[in-house]
């Protein structure tokens, strides 16, 4: 393993963040004072934070309607993601997209999506980009189980395959598409077989293991950073929160449930190794917990101080609009 004390520490406030920023959340939602659709990542934080930490500013991430995760991984910034989330002009799309609109193109994320499968291909866009360009870049398409159904995943795949495109398909296989398990629409038991059909390199990880991910990854992005082509990376996770905010969850048992979240909680792995093999000391993880919580809450307060985007916002940064007297 080739990370230094400070890669790991960061890894570790990353993945923290993303856990504490989905708590915050949930606790505004329950006070009546943050609204708007809601998908929360905790559980799948190993996925976001493992493949995000072999990446530079010139590479590119598309993501998903469950993107907290991949935003935070992606060094977006948090204070102007909480904004986004309470609709304030301050917000990284200006509060006019919410959680399924995050986007922080500067910082390579291309954008979260509430269209299931809508990032694969833009992120197979981004990859072209990158090898016209020749900017030495990847390009990262994070998506679920459910989205590897959609014609998309396949038309992106046969053509990143076909151009040899610098593209990381990360496939997050965390059991379920909305309220339903994904043995019961997908016929294959892992679906990095399904790379086989465009003749191209599969991997799959313990989604629930930071190192394994990121040790899949190195091996992935080796790959497709010296011209062989895209690789599929499926990661086998779990949602620890229902579908959506609000979920009754009545498709799940808690035992299996609680079974994740008590033994296979991807930051107490975290901890367990780094402190076993003793990488790290166990005061610099309660440290970043403090430092995690303090910049949330003063995420949240400046959020809540900033201003709505005025009426005048209505009609800008969109592609079309009503024309005059329509
Ligand atoms: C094209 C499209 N079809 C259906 C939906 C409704 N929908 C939202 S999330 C979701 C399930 C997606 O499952 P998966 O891709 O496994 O991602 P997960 O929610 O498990 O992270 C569906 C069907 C949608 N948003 N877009």
């Amino acid at each position: 393993m080739d990370l230094t004390r400070e890669q790991l520490l960061e890894a570790y406030r990353k993945m923290r963040m993303i856990r504490a920023f989905e708590e915050k959340l949930g606790d505004l939602v329950t006070a009546g004072k943050m609204g708007g659709f809601m998908h929360l990542y905790a559980g799948e934080e190993a996925v976001a934070v493992g493949v995000c930490t072999h990446l530079g500013q010139v590479d590119t991430v598309a993501s998903t309607h469950r993107g907290h995760g991949h935003c935070i991984a992606k060094g977006v910034d948090v204070s102007a993601m909480m904004a986004e989330l309470f609709g304030r002009a301050t917000g990284c799309s200006k509060g006019k997209g919410g959680s399924m609109h995050i986007a922080d193109v500067d910082k390579g994320m291309l954008g979260a999506n509430g269209i299931v499968g809508a990032g694969i291909p833009l992120a197979t866009g981004a990859a072209l980009t990158a090898k016209l360009k020749k900017t030495g870049g990847v390009s990262v398409a994070f998506f679920g189980d459910g989205a590897s159904n959609q014609g998309a995943f396949h038309e992106s795949l046969n053509m990143a395959a076909n151009w040899k495109l610098p593209a990381l398909y990360v496939v997050e296989n965390n059991g379920f598409g909305e309220f339903t398990p994904t043995e019961f629409v997908v016929p294959v038991k892992d679906i990095a077989v399904r790379a086989t059909s465009y003749a191209m390199k599969s991997l799959i990880a313990d989604g629930m293991d930071f190192f394994d991910v990121y040790e899949k990854t190195g091996e992935a992005l080796e790959h497709c950073r010296s011209g062989q082509g895209p690789v599929l990376l499926e990661c086998k996770t779990y949602r620890f929160a229902g579908h959506f905010v609000g979920d009754p969850l009545v498709y799940r048992s808690k035992e299996e449930a609680e079974d994740w979240i008590q033994n296979r909680d991807p930051l107490d792995n975290f901890e367990e190794h780094v402190l076993e093999a003793s990488l790290v000391d166990v005061d610099d993880l309660r440290r970043i917990d403090l430092e995690v919580q303090e910049e949330l809450t003063a995420a949240v307060e400046a959020a809540e101080a900033a201003p709505f985007p005025g009426l005048e916002e209505i009609t800008t940064d969109v592609y079309c609009t009503a024309g005059e007297g329509a």
